[in-house]
């Protein structure tokens, strides 16, 4: 039987989450194009659909971390909580799918195993997983970028007797910890989320610490009324202030600097950061934290400081508290009553750099010096392959046969974080050399797709079919992406998913662009009003 040729689309999208669903509502109602997208999860929602750990919740808040494309669904969805629960983020997906009717052309349970260019033709194919494939000129990857979990191959994990569960792609049922012994490897975000609400209930909760993380309040609380009817009044000023600021937060009383400050102002400073919570003290309390390390020592002193008042065990407060590198460098976690879930009696705390984990066993794990620790429940915050690692994992060909795994064999090469020089029509929204993660993510998002369609306009607009970096657009993007990371504190990060690093065998090379959302959206401008600047058009 002879195979019926692959269907052609304007556009294929990889992804359902935040970016996947604007992708679809923008290129499908808004340009009318022909669209389908491919999700491997079950439904939408991307990191809020697998990341279901108990203590998941946003860090940014919700009335920012949203939507901004359409003013009614802003003004009608309402969040109960300043940083709502992962399942209340869910739902708000769920309803952004259902009020754009967006589901229908999505097709889930469905992972793209390969894309690859043809050039005769000017056609990305994509293959998904059942070996099926469909063609469209233009590829939007909104596979995220803390999609791709690392599983660390701890030797004998196989043979260990309990459940070993995975924050990043946690069950969907309910899971009891009452009575059970749980040991969890990782503080990052996601341990100590975790950690902070499953120590409620376990019956022990053994904490595996390899590096402690500068951890701060979050300060989260039920939605106000009044502030919520203030936000919705000013909304769009809200947005404006939030897209013009470096993280993508209308935050607005970042002091210069914190060693020109005096002692007393500092502290004055940090302490109103620290009771509001959220990214205020990272972000909003002096702007030479993360550039200046006699500015940064202020900040990382006193987080310390708080630690040791929070946590009654001295030992254990030495443990937890991060000596010897930057704050800001990992990507600190927000937290509620983390560092005192460590004075529970049911709570310890091993630490796992002096005396690291040699195995895991059928009863647990064993340490370098042979100590064995019992679990039931094995759980591993171990963090992502981030950036770079959802769009290898596509195994993406480009240009006569150039695989971008070879293209970015020594650290990612992109023009804007968002196209590759011989991956012509593959946008790859909040890709490694963007703002991304340090961006709003989807405000960030929305930058990324607008820009794309853009790009896809101005080509139909012209006459033309394919658009891509130029080789020497990229060097030139990449070489700024490294100097602006020169100028921060981040080079000196230890071990860090920033820097590719945390993941064995990965370059350690910055993912980030670290030059502002602002800066970078009026590089974008510029490029646009340059005739797409760096850019070959055919
Ligand atoms: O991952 P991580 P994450 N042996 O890489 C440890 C976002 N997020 O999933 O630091 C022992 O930060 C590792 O130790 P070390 C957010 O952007 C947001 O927690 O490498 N330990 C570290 O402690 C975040 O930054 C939210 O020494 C091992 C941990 O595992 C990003 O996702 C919530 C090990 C990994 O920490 C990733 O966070 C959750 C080994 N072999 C996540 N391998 C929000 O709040 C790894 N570790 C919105």
């Amino acid at each position: 039987m002879v195979s019926p040729a692959p269907k052609t689309y304007d556009a294929i999208v990889v992804g359902a989450g935040f970016a996947g669903l604007y992708a679809v509502h923008v290129l499908r109602d808004k340009r009318n194009l022909d669209v389908v997208a491919f999700d491997a999860a079950g439904d939408v929602g991307g990191t809020w659909y697998w990341n279901r750990y108990p203590g998941a919740r946003v860090d940014i808040e919700s009335v920012h971390y949203s939507y901004s494309f359409d003013e009614d669904l802003q003004q009608e969805w309402h969040w109960s909580e300043r940083f709502p629960a992962q399942a209340e983020i869910l739902s708000y997906l769920d309803h952004v799918a259902d009020r754009f009717d967006l589901r229908r052309s999505i097709r889930f349970n469905t992972r793209i195993t390969a894309l690859t260019w043809d050039d005769e033709e000017s056609l990305w194919t994509a293959t998904t997983g059942a070996g099926q494939t469909c063609r469209a000129r233009f590829v939007v990857s909104a596979a995220g970028t803390l999609s791709v979990p690392k599983r660390p191959d701890f030797p004998g994990v196989e043979d260990f007797a309990g459940e070993v569960l995975l924050t990043g792609n946690w069950p969907h049922h309910e899971v009891s910890f009452a009575g059970t012994r749980v040991g969890i490897i990782g503080v990052g975000s996601s341990g100590i989320q975790a950690i902070s609400e499953i120590a409620k209930t376990a019956g022990e909760l053994t904490v595996l610490q390899r590096t402690p993380n500068y951890a701060t309040p979050i300060g989260n609380y039920p939605t106000d009324p009044e502030e919520e009817r203030a936000e919705k009044a000013d909304y769009a000023a809200i947005r404006e202030a939030s897209r013009n600021h470096f993280l993508g937060v209308p935050y607005s009383e970042v002091r210069p600097s914190a060693v020109a400050a005096t002692p007393e102002q500092r502290r004055q400073v940090f302490d109103d950061r620290w009771n509001r919570g959220g990214f205020r003290l990272f972000i909003d309390s002096f702007g030479d934290i993360l550039f200046d390390k006699a500015a940064n020592d202020t900040i990382a002193q006193y987080i310390r400081e708080r630690i040791h008042e929070r946590v009654h065990d001295k030992a254990t407060a030495d443990l937890l508290a991060p000596e010897g590198y930057p704050y800001g460098t990992k990507r600190p976690p927000l937290e509620t009553d983390y560092y005192e879930s460590y004075n529970r009696p049911n709570v310890s705390l091993v630490d796992v750099k002096s005396n690291p984990i040699d195995a895991v066993t059928p009863a647990g794990v064993r340490l370098a010096d042979g100590t064995e620790h019992h679990f039931d429940v094995l759980i591993l915050a171990t963090g992502f392959d981030a950036c770079t690692g959802p769009l290898l994992a596509m195994n993406i060909t480009g240009r006569g046969g150039l695989r971008l795994a070879d293209h970015w064999s020594d650290g990612p090469q992109t023009y804007l974080g968002l196209m590759a020089a011989g991956f012509p029509n593959l946008f790859m929204i909040t890709g490694p050399q963007s703002p991304s993660v340090l961006y709003n993510m989807p405000l960030a998002i929305e930058d990324h797709v607008d820009f794309s369609v853009a790009a896809m306009d101005h080509l139909r607009a012209t006459g033309r079919d394919v658009i891509e970096p130029t080789p020497q657009a990229e060097k030139d993007w990449v070489a700024h992406t490294n100097e602006l990371a020169q100028a921060t504190l981040l080079p000196d990060s230890p071990t860090s998913w920033y820097m590719g690093d945390n993941i064995p065998g990965k370059p350690r090379r910055v993912l980030v662009y670290l030059g502002g959302a602002p800066a970078y959206r009026a590089k974008c401008d510029e490029i646009v009003a340059a005739g797409y600047e760096g850019f070959a058009l055919s």
